[in-house]
């Protein structure tokens, strides 16, 4: 049906991150309906091409004043947002990630009501948000304040909306929104995969792409490759920047596969990568969602994963790869052997992961943020 065109601020944090990404996905995805988009935030998200006349960039500068230990971020964005809002007319405000988001949006809300403005505030919750940052107690009454005075509360999985009603004292209804990705847009900028620059033609390619933080659990992934290429001919490419890169690289320095191990640090061509990858390993020990394991199904690369949080509401146990326990490495290796081993097998595996990877595509879940949308405005 035809909807009428919103103008939606999308507050996000624009760096390397799954809830940066979906941000920008679903600014670029309501810009393509002819939504009128508004990224509000201190950088120019990655995934972002300007070019699209409906979506629009605004940067938020943090002056720097020496006597503040800590520069005041939240109150430059509520600012920020209180004049784009009444600049551009914006009908809705989306924020993604709690933290500081979803509190500086309130700020913003009540600082535009007192100019007898009402704007409906959607948040996001995608899932540090509330299982590792939010939760601590420095934080917890802030975030229990903001997402308890948002209008809209979604979260990318039932995994973590259970969490968030486990964890927090929640009096607003939480729908599950999960996370997508075009389908339409793999592999249709490239013509090639140029495998042979990474391994040779008889080796398997393991894949792992996050930011290397301790609740990735890098260092099972070595552990894990370690095993595989025993059995047979293998590379692992290991993609993103973070802390757990020294000590995953020390251990394979200790496990005498340096050569079979590359490090490629921060990527922008995630498709490339995982157009020539066999099988994506994530053995986290937290994962809301797991927005990384979709983008491996969807360019057909099966799954090895923990089965931590959202991670099962993504990766299908037997059909897109295997999950196990956390910190279960044996078997997350024999399962991986299992799929790697037998090319009749292998090729199934990818079939079925893009097949599930194709039930999350932006055409099935950016209709259910639009309705939400319309729902808000219908209440103003
Ligand atoms: O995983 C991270 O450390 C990054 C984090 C983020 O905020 O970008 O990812 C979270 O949000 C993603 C998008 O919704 C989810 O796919 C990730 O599972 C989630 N990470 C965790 O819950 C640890």
């Amino acid at each position: 049906k035809e909807i009428d065109p919103m103008k939606i601020a999308i507050v996000c944090y624009p760096t390397f991150g799954g809830s940066g990404v979906v941000a920008t996905e679903l600014g670029i995805a309501l810009a393509k309906l002819n939504h009128e988009v508004h990224f509000i935030t201190y950088k120019q998200p990655v995934r972002l091409d300007l070019l699209n006349p409906n979506i629009h960039f605004h940067e938020v500068h943090v002056p720097t004043y020496p006597l503040f230990l800590y520069q005041p971020y939240e109150l430059a964005l509520s600012s920020k947002l209180v004049g784009i809002i009444k600049k551009h007319n914006i009908d809705v405000l989306h924020v993604h990630y709690a933290i500081p988001h979803a509190y500086a949006g309130y700020m913003a809300k009540k600082m535009l009501e007192e100019e007898g403005i009402y704007i409906p505030m959607l948040t996001t919750l995608h899932g540090t948000d509330i299982t590792l940052v939010g939760n601590h107690p420095n934080y917890k009454p802030a975030v229990t304040f903001s997402i308890n005075n948002s209008d809209i509360v979604t979260s990318v999985s039932q995994s973590l909306k259970d969490d968030t009603l486990r964890l927090f004292n929640i009096k607003q209804d939480i729908k599950v929104v999960p996370n997508f990705i075009d389908v339409s847009q793999q592999k249709t900028s490239f013509t090639d995969c140029q495998r042979e620059v990474m391994a040779l033609p008889e080796e398997r390619i393991v894949t792992h792409i996050s930011n290397f933080r301790p609740v990735k659990r890098i260092t099972d992934i070595i552990d894990i490759f370690y095993n595989i290429q025993k059995e047979m001919p293998a590379k692992l490419l290991m993609v993103g920047e973070g802390p757990e890169r020294k000590p995953a690289e020390q251990k394979c320095k200790e496990f005498g596969i340096k050569d079979k191990v590359i490090f490629l640090g921060n990527s922008n061509e995630i498709d490339k990568i995982l157009c020539f990858s066999d099988l994506f390993l994530l053995p986290s020990e937290r994962e809301s969602f797991g927005l990384a394991a979709l983008e491996a199904m969807v360019n057909k690369v099966p799954v090895i994963s923990s089965n931590a949080g959202g991670i099962p509401e993504v990766n299908r146990h037997g059909v897109s790869g295997y999950l196990s326990n956390v910190g279960d490495i044996e078997e997350m290796s024999a399962n991986a052997i299992k799929i790697l081993k037998d090319d009749d097998v292998l090729e199934q595996f990818k079939e079925n992961a893009y097949k599930e990877a194709k039930t999350f595509d932006v055409n099935e879940i950016v209709p259910k943020y639009i309705a939400l949308y319309e729902g808000a405005l219908a209440m103003t």
